[in-house]
Order: C-alpha cells, then sequence, then structure tokens
C-alpha cells in the first residue's frame, strides 16, 4: 500500500518524500527562465503514463485497413462510392487474428471508417455503413466480429477512425461535424468493450480551397479519457506520436521526451513554428532543441509501415508483399530505433487476409524468434545505473557467433542515455563494435558477425544516471533480399518524342527510378510514343528520394492519335497518399483508349507548389501476356 501510495505521488509528479526523485507524468512545462542544464536535468525525469508504457511494451502491432476501397482498388475513396460494393465472400476476422497472433502482433487496429466516411459498424450517424451494403443482407459489424476474435484469442483492440470525411455533408461545418464526429466516437468506444488505442489521421487532400474543418479535439480527448481510459490517442492525439514517414523507418536517435507539442493543441502550429521543426524533422529532442523549447511531451514515435506497397488490399499487389529481408530490417529500424511498429495486413475482397501475407507474417515471427529465443550473454537481464563515463564488462557464451546487441532503459524512470558504446573483446583486445545515441525502451545495434569472449558496454552520455533494464547479444541471421523488380510499364519508350520539354526529360523515362526530372511550374509531360497503342493504364513514380517538392498530387491523363485532339481518359484524377506514401501509384482503366500520343497534366502538386518532378512515368498497352493484365 505505501509503495503505491509512493508511486502515484512520484507519478503525480507530486513533490515526493525528501531524497527521492520527481518525475513528470507525460507533459512538462519549463519554468520562463530555466537554464539550459536545469531544462535536461527536467526532461530526464519526464515519464510515460501507464498507458503509454503498457503502449510502448506491446512493441508490435497491427493495422487493418478494410472498407470500400478494398472493392474499388483505390486508396482514397472519394465518398461517392456505391455502398453496394462492399460485399465480402467469406469474411472471417479469426483468420485475420489468427494470422496477426502468429506473427506476434499484441494489437489489431481497424479502420472502422476511412477518408471515403463508409462505416464498417452499423452506426446511427450515417447510412453510409455497412447496414446498406448487401454483406450480411445490412445486418453485418465488422467491427463487432473483429472485436470478438481479438477477444477470444486475447489480442488488444484499436480504432481508426478517420478525421476527414469525403462522404459527410456536414464535413466543413464545423460544430455539425463535430457532433456528428464525436458520436461515431462514442459508439465505437461504448458497444464494443476495452478500445487500447484510438487513431485520428491527420491525412487531409482538400488541399487550399477545399473544405475546411475546425475539429473540437478537447471535446474529442475528453470523449475518449471518458469512455476509454486505458487507450492512447494516436496521431492526432496526444499519446503515440507519428514517426514521419510511412515507409517503416524510425530515427536512429529517438527521443520519447519530445519538444513536439501534440498537433491537437492549438499552440502546436507556433510552438512547432518557432522551434523550426515539423512532424518530420529528424531531431526533436537533442540538448540543443530542449534548450529552446517551452516545453515537452513524452510523446513516443509509432512506425506505422503497409506489408504492401498501398495499404488497402490490390490483387495486383499479390506478388509485391514485402520480403522477409524488407521486413526485418523495418523492424531493427523501429523496434529497434526505440518505437512501436504498427504493420497493416490488408485484408483481401474475400475478407481473409491473402496467403502470401498469411506466409510473410509467420516467415517474421519464426526469424524473430530464432533471432532473439537464444541470448549469448551472460547476466544481461541485470538491472544496472550508470553514470557517465562508467563501463560494464559482461560474459559471453563460449564461442558465440553474434552480430547484434540490445540495450533498454527503465522508461518509467524517464529516458536518459544519449551517447554509448558497445566493444568486443577479440583476439586480446577491446575493438568498438557499435556506437548509438538513445536507447529508450528498446534499442538494437547490428554489426559485423564476430565470436567475442566478453562485451563492454559504456555509457558517454547521460541526463542524470541512467538506468537499464536489460541488454542482450543475438544473432541474426542473414536473409537473402528477394524483392520482385516491379514492372514501371510495359509499352518500350526508346522510341519516345518529347514535346515541349528539353532532353532533361528522358530520366522521367530512363528505367530508372533514382534519376529525377524537376522542372518548374505545373508542367504538362506530352510523349509521342511514335505509334498507335491501346493504352489501358499507366504508372507514376515520384521522387524516392526525401526532396518531394514537385509531386503530383492531382492530374489530367490525355490519349490522342494526333497530338491535337485530346481524349481524356476516366481515372480517380488523384494519386492518393502519395504525400505520405510516394510509392510508384498504378493507374488501370475500366477501358482501353487507343492513342499515339499520351499527356499527363499535374494539376495539383502535394503542397500547392508551382512545380513539377517525376522519376518515371511507364504505359500499360493490351498485351498477350495475362500477367500483365492481372488486377
Ligand atoms: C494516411 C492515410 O491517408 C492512408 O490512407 C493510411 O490510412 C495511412 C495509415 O495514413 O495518412
Amino acid at each position: 500500500m505505501k509503495k503505491t501510495l509512493f508511486s502515484l505521488l512520484i507519478l503525480l509528479g507530486c513533490a515526493a518524500p525528501s531524497g527521492a526523485q520527481k518525475y513528470y507524468e507525460k507533459q512538462l512545462q519549463f519554468p520562463p527562465q530555466a537554464t539550459a542544464e536545469e531544462k535536461i536535468d527536467m526532461a530526464s525525469r519526464l515519464v510515460p503514463t501507464p498507458q503509454q508504457l503498457e503502449w510502448q511494451q506491446m512493441e508490435l502491432t497491427a493495422f487493418l485497413h478494410f472498407g470500400i476501397n478494398t472493392f474499388t482498388g483505390r486508396e482514397w475513396g472519394d465518398g461517392k462510392e456505391d455502398p453496394a460494393l462492399f460485399n465480402p465472400t467469406e469474411l472471417d476476422c479469426e483468420q485475420w487474428v489468427r494470422a496477426l497472433k502468429e506473427g506476434g502482433f499484441k494489437m489489431a487496429i481497424i479502420t472502422a471508417k476511412h477518408h471515403d466516411g463508409f462505416c464498417l459498424w452499423p452506426t446511427k450517424t450515417t447510412r453510409h455503413s455497412v447496414v446498406s451494403s448487401p454483406w450480411k443482407d445490412g445486418k453485418g459489424d465488422v467491427v463487432r466480429e473483429l472485436r470478438d476474435a481479438c477477444k477470444k484469442y486475447g489480442l488488444k483492440f484499436g480504432v481508426y477512425l478517420s478525421p476527414w470525411d469525403r462522404n459527410a455533408e456536414c464535413y466543413g461545418q464545423g460544430d455539425a461535424y463535430n457532433k456528428f464526429f464525436i458520436e461515431q466516437l462514442t459508439e465505437l468506444l461504448t458497444n464494443y468493450g476495452e478500445v487500447h488505442e484510438v487513431w485520428f489521421d491527420g491525412a487531409n487532400g482538400e488541399g487550399p480551397n477545399g473544405k475546411k474543418q475546425i475539429y473540437d479535439w478537447e471535446a474529442v480527448e475528453r470523449t475518449i479519457r471518458r469512455l476509454q481510459p486505458k487507450a492512447v490517442t494516436a496521431i492526432m492525439g496526444d499519446d503515440v506520436r507519428w514517426v514521419g514517414n510511412e515507409r517503416g523507418i524510425g530515427r536512429k536517435t529517438e527521443w520519447s521526451a519530445t519538444v513536439a507539442t501534440p498537433n491537437i493543441y492549438t499552440r502546436a502550429e507556433q510552438q512547432k513554428k518557432e522551434l523550426g521543426i515539423s512532424s518530420t524533422s529528424k531531431d526533436l529532442g537533442s540538448r540543443e532543441i530542449v534548450a529552446r523549447a517551452k516545453e515537452l511531451f513524452w510523446f513516443p514515435s509509432e512506425v506505422d509501415v503497409s506489408i504492401r506497397p498501398g495499404w488497402f488490399y490490390h490483387a495486383n499487389e499479390d506478388d509485391r508483399v514485402k520480403s522477409l529481408a524488407h521486413l526485418t530490417d523495418i523492424y531493427f529500424k523501429s523496434v529497434g530505433y526505440n518505437s512501436v511498429l504498427l504493420l497493416n495486413i490488408p485484408p483481401d475482397r474475400r475478407g481473409l487476409i491473402h496467403e502470401n501475407d498469411c506466409q510473410r507474417l509467420k516467415e517474421f515471427s519464426a526469424y524473430l524468434k530464432e533471432t532473439f529465443g537464444k541470448d549469448y550473454l551472460k547476466q544481461g537481464g541485470k538491472r544496472w545505473n550508470a553514470q557517465a563515463g562508467d563501463s560494464k564488462v559482461y560474459a559471453v557464451q563460449k564461442g558465440a557467433l553474434v552480430n547484434t546487441f540490445l540495450l533498454q532503459e527503465d522508461i518509467a524512470q524517464g529516458q536518459r542515455v544519449e551517447n554509448f558504446t558497445v566493444e568486443g573483446y577479440l583476439e586480446g583486445s577491446w575493438q568498438t563494435l557499435a556506437e548509438g545515441t538513445t536507447v529508450g525502451y528498446k534499442r538494437l545495434v547490428r554489426f559485423a558477425e564476430c565470436r567475442p569472449e566478453k562485451i563492454r558496454l559504456t555509457v558517454h552520455s547521460t541526463r542524470n544516471e541512467a538506468h537499464f533494464l536489460r541488454v542482450g547479444l543475438f544473432y541474426a541471421r542473414p536473409i537473402a533480399n528477394q524483392s520482385t523488380q516491379v514492372k514501371l510499364g510495359n509499352v518500350p519508350t526508346d522510341t519516345w518524342r518529347f514535346l515541349d520539354a528539353n532532353e532533361d526529360i528522358r530520366k522521367a523515362f530512363d528505367g530508372n527510378t533514382q534519376t529525377v526530372w524537376r522542372t518548374e511550374g505545373l508542367k504538362p509531360l506530352t510523349v509521342d510514343m511514335g505509334q498507335a497503342t491501346d493504352i489501358q493504364g499507366f504508372s507514376y513514380t515520384p521522387a524516392q528520394d526525401d526532396y518531394l517538392a514537385g509531386t503530383i498530387y492531382k492530374y489530367r491523363f490525355e490519349v490522342s492519335m494526333d497530338g491535337t485532339e485530346w481524349t481524356t481518359c476516366t481515372t480517380p484524377e488523384e494519386f492518393s497518399n502519395i504525400m505520405h506514401n510516394p510509392v510508384t501509384c498504378f493507374v488501370k482503366f475500366e477501358q482501353s483508349y487507343r492513342g499515339r500520343y499520351f499527356r499527363l497534366t499535374p494539376l495539383a502538386e502535394i503542397d500547392g507548389k508551382s512545380c513539377t518532378s517525376v522519376a518515371e512515368v511507364g504505359i500499360f498497352a493490351a498485351t498477350p501476356s495475362a500477367e500483365d493484365n492481372k488486377n
């Protein structure tokens, strides 16, 4: 009891009994006169809430993107879809959950409503839901089926509810939409038992002239705390932070105690401007940036990435499920970089997780078990408190071949380590195996395989005393990368001539996604292919480096026989989500269009800038090969 009271005092950030340290839970405000040193001292005593801690300990969580897009082939629906399209033939949420459980995942988060507004549960707020679909004669409830399956197999359950709604008429009307949104949220948080994560996407493709909705985040937060006190709120929430990309790559230096004020607070924009940061910034917690900050948040990072190129299921991506090598690399760069991995596995049109994805999940979990099931370090599980400059030597099991070192801080006492080195005693001398900066909940460092007799861990710099919970030494078997080469088109480009552009435009058709054609303005790309072709679709690859300016968001695609008279092809007219997930976009037409010329006209750049960039454009024509026509 005594202990409970003491922990409570500590967690509440109250003045603790003399001699004990004072902790700040989740958030702290710096006194205006605080020095840089005082700020770092306070930063070292910022700790997670019990919910955040429990969430970080999960390590592996799963996303399930499923909805109307599964049936239209799109990534973002426009909200005009006919609910009649939603008709999974063999939906089986237990199959999803079994696959996730086997894969080692601890929670499943379902897209209860994506940007298209279609609800997977029979909501009272709109008819744009499963109720209006033929599935189970309108009497089905995907959220309920998943909830029950999670309960049966012991998985935690979370919901994704898109704030951006392209179907709701009241979207953009302030209070009216806020009421509607909170009603939807209330249904989800009241009728489905315990919810452990509520995911609010920050994405919005309305553009400068689109609808503007001012959300009532305070009311949203209040609703969640009232109805689901154990839940963490993610992205447009203040418990879990978006890592900043959808490629599955975290930061090597990742502070959970960060200067990033959650976007739901009205002051966030101003504070971020003053600090010169955004969600994608590299540095969100260094000494230098903490010294300039007014406040800090325990706001740990979540790495969200899809097992396939898209978030929703598309049959033509069945062969593009990420390889085991790729997934493993993602694991090291997410869980191994002090983040929680949120891996998306999208159910298919049958309502099942596809065999290829199931197979990969099995391989993934087998690989992690094989790697981390055998720790070659002796006594690594003993707590160790370290001051800057302290070293500790660990014995290693005789003759063990190793290449991976694991470190964990006891984050219930804050995140503190700033710099460390791992050395191995090899052939009579100490040799540096790896160096690192932050540790946090978990840090994995990889190095060239060797057989050290001993390991020495040195902490060079820390914010107050560091508390190591555990260290470990492992062997991660190298895996050959078997990623398949993707076809960007099937019409040869060597005869193509480019109208209205200089030769540099070749970079857009050279078959190399690393070379990029960049130009001022929203410039159309007009090509004479040299002969008439039945065009069935095209691909657009944006720049693959970090320089995304010029990436096309909205476009028009036209064909012509003579370069004068143009026919506009029916397309979705937007590369949905390309700003967050800049992968190759494939557009397949409902019908084929005959033309010798084609023109891709950018209508809006991802940030509304006036420039264009293209890494690659490819054309798909009707061919005898069934493979090329696969949908
Ligand atoms: C993005 C969305 O726009 C994608 O469609 C997907 O849901 C991803 C998780 O977040 O911002």
